[in-house]
């Protein structure tokens, strides 16, 4: 079941947050049978190409980090979108790596599959007990869905499919619109352009209140490659920093970092989503992995980035 060198990897959403850092990773520890395609090469959404891929490239690992993903905004106002690409993408290769004899896959999911208002830390025990935060309930349906096909291919067929609940990602290629990023991007974004105008105020949704873990997508891709290794059980597995911040503190560090003097204002008429979502990392931390990058770190090499890939920003 091991990776070894010559293993054929299938990175799938390899341009994306996630996709992209484990893509490096495997670089990085040298795989040269990795494997990807971009949407013109494949499209994920539809199934006989899906297969047909599969039979031709013959994967032995799988990662699936393609997906539809977007922030609180994204999530709320494009239900139908989250839904449906979701279900369909995972559908196609979960099914098709059965159908082809995937030796392995791993299925990316969201802390926001555990209920709205979860004891915290979250156990992944508490999966399927309370109800979904309203914002964004039908990504984490299609992302419930990914998990339950992941078990019972593994129950009826003896899959070798496993489960993997990241926490909030930041990191590098993040997506920087401003009406679909995330809230670290979206951040930075702001608080530069403020500071380029020499605006006196940046406008932030919410009250700041919410609390938030955020995990670079460097980390991330270092527990994949680990739990493609060691990990081989139904039970999803979650992954996280161990340590959350208000969205009201991370503004203030977005702020500091980016060197904006001005104020910073709250847009009470954009929604808070859910009040805490710190995921209990416990069982993945006694395996032996550790994340590497602190926020302060973190957030000082995405701000770099941005600032190197400022040239080719899309102006919305
Ligand atoms: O990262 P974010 O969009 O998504 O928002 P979620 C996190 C928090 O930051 C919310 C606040 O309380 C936002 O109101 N926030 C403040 C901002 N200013 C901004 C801003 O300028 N832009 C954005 N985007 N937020 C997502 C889910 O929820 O989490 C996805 O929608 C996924 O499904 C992802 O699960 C991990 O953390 O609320």
């Amino acid at each position: 079941m091991e990776l070894s060198r010559e293993s054929r990897i299938f990175v799938a959403g390899h341009r994306g947050l996630v996709g992209s850092a484990i893509w490096r990773e495997l670089q990085a520890q040298g795989y040269p049978n990795a494997i990807c395609r971009t949407r013109s090469e494949l499209d994920l959404m539809d199934s006989a190409s899906v297969a047909r891929f599969f039979e031709i490239a013959k994967p032995e690992f799988v990662f699936v980090a393609a997906a539809k993903v977007g922030g609180i905004l994204a999530n709320s106002t494009e239900p139908a979108a989250f839904i449906y690409e979701n279900l369909q993408i995972q559908n196609n290769l979960i099914n098709s790596a059965f159908r082809f004899g995937v030796k392995k896959l791993l299925f990316l999911g969201s802390s926001c599959i555990y209920p709205k208002l979860a004891p915290q830390p979250m156990k992944e025990e508490y999966l399927l007990t309370g109800p979904l935060e309203s914002t964004n309930e039908w990504y984490a349906i299609a992302k419930i869905a990914g998990i339950k096909m992941c078990q019972a291919y593994r129950r009826q067929y003896g899959c070798h499919f496993i489960s993997v609940m990241p926490t909030n990602l930041y990191g590098t290629n993040d997506n920087y619109d401003l009406e679909s990023s995330h809230v670290l991007p979206a951040l930075i974004r702001k608080f530069h352009e403020a500071k380029v105008r020499n605006d006196s105020a940046v406008l932030c949704w919410g009250t700041g209140s919410p609390m938030r873990e955020l995990l670079h997508a460097d980390d991330l891709a270092r527990a994949c490659l680990f739990l493609m290794e060691v990990y081989d059980e139904e039970q999803l597995i979650n992954v996280g920093f161990g340590d959350e911040t208000s969205i009201k503190a991370l503004a203030e560090t977005v702020r500091r970092i980016v060197g904006f003097e001005g104020e910073i204002q709250w847009d009470r008429s954009k929604p808070d989503g859910t009040p805490r979502k710190l995921l209990d990392s416990s069982r993945l931390f006694a395996l032996g992995w550790k994340p590497r990058i602190n926020f302060e770190t973190g957030i000082r090499m995405v701000y770099d980035d941005f600032l190197k890939s400022q040239n080719g920003l899309q102006e919305k």
